[in-house]
């Protein structure tokens, strides 16, 4: 009987270690800082893999540290909604654009105007200087989340379904053009003449294919890494917006952890930023050979007349009445 006894105590020990052990790896983990990531960025574009650059860049400078979770093709929040989903805590970060922040700051359309940044340099010049660190205050101050570095998404071209000669605005009159669902992004596409029609990133290339819509705009390195080619016909080098995202992290994320562990994230961050921009400068570069090669027409239109247009109609809009005073200059100033 005691002997029995005995026996069932030392299992019992010996399979609570067992229990112990196999629970520790979880428990271990749950002591991790959470970091998950929600981007609508398709696996083959820069700023997709920008995040796995991110991800081993913490597990080197803190090994253990972080639960890095990346969800590309906005698998785990659709396009826009992130912002609300940090500022809620269901989400640490993500790849905000202009347009997302524009929606509950307003000074930020500024970025979404059409021919305001010139080029990827004094886009990289505008956000690293005071005028992004003023900005960037706002934006936290005003959606919990803090942005973190600028990534270079690409400088957004219009891709068409069937070819037609375009040199000015007047020339995608009835163009069902389509945009990113916001307020923001469908009056960018009218400011360039065409119908704006909203729709999701993950939705595009399928109502190319079907003719829901005549086109879209992006930057050459997405049109590829999406194969939006492969269901269109031509490229016309409008050069509208020199588009960037920021990677942000929500401020309750940010604020739970210590000194070393928000800088090991900023210079993660940076590092992410570094290798997009990298490479999708090199990449948009040969782009249009590419695209040639495949068959699509490259052309290029009056851009002055867009520039001309597109900046009038921003001017003359109620965007611009929110702009504060001198902003525009400042941006034109900074080189
Ligand atoms: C798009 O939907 O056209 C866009 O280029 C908008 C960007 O702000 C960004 O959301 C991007 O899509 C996605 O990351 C997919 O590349």
């Amino acid at each position: 009987m005691k002997h029995s006894l005995l026996r069932r105590t030392l299992l019992a020990a010996a399979s609570s270690v067992l229990l112990m052990g196999a629970l520790l790896p979880a428990a271990q983990a749950q002591n991790k800082v959470l970091l998950r990531i929600s981007t609508p960025a398709v696996p083959d574009d820069w700023h997709a893999k920008m995040w796995t650059v991110f991800k081993d860049n913490l597990d080197k400078s803190a090994p253990g540290e972080f639960d890095v979770q990346i969800n590309l093709n906005a698998s785990l929040f659709k396009q826009g909604t992130e912002p609300a989903a940090m500022a809620r805590g269901n989400l640490e970060l993500s790849s905000i654009s202009a347009f997302d922040i524009a929606k509950l700051v307003p000074e930020f359309s500024v970025f979404t105007a059409g021919y305001i940044i010139r080029d990827p340099d004094h886009q990289q010049k505008v956000f690293n200087g005071p005028i992004g660190a003023e900005m960037f205050k706002s934006v936290a101050e005003k959606m919990d989340v803090t942005p973190l570095s600028t990534v270079y998404l690409g400088t957004r071209q219009v891709n068409l379904r069937e070819a037609r000669n375009v040199k000015t605005p007047a020339d995608l009159k009835g163009v069902k053009l389509r945009m990113p669902g916001s307020r923001e992004w469908l009056f960018l596409g009218e400011a360039l003449g065409a119908t704006p029609t909203p729709l999701a990133f993950g939705e595009v290339y399928l109502g190319l294919k079907t003719g829901t819509i005549d086109g879209q705009d992006n930057p050459l390195p997405s049109v590829r890494a999406a194969k939006f080619y492969e269901v269109t016909k031509q490229i016309v080098l409008t050069s509208h917006l020199v588009d960037g995202i920021f990677i942000a992290i929500s401020n309750k994320a940010l604020n739970a952890m210590n000194p070393a562990q928000k800088q090991k994230v900023r210079a993660a961050a940076a590092a992410a930023a570094a290798y997009n921009n990298e490479n999708r400068l090199k990449e948009e570069a040969q782009l249009v050979d590419f695209f040639k090669q495949q068959g699509l027409q490259v052309t290029t239109p009056d851009v002055d007349a867009f520039r001309k247009s597109v900046q009038a109609v921003y001017q003359n809009s109620d965007y611009a009445k929110v702009w504060p005073k001198g902003l525009v200059e400042r941006i034109n100033a900074t080189k």
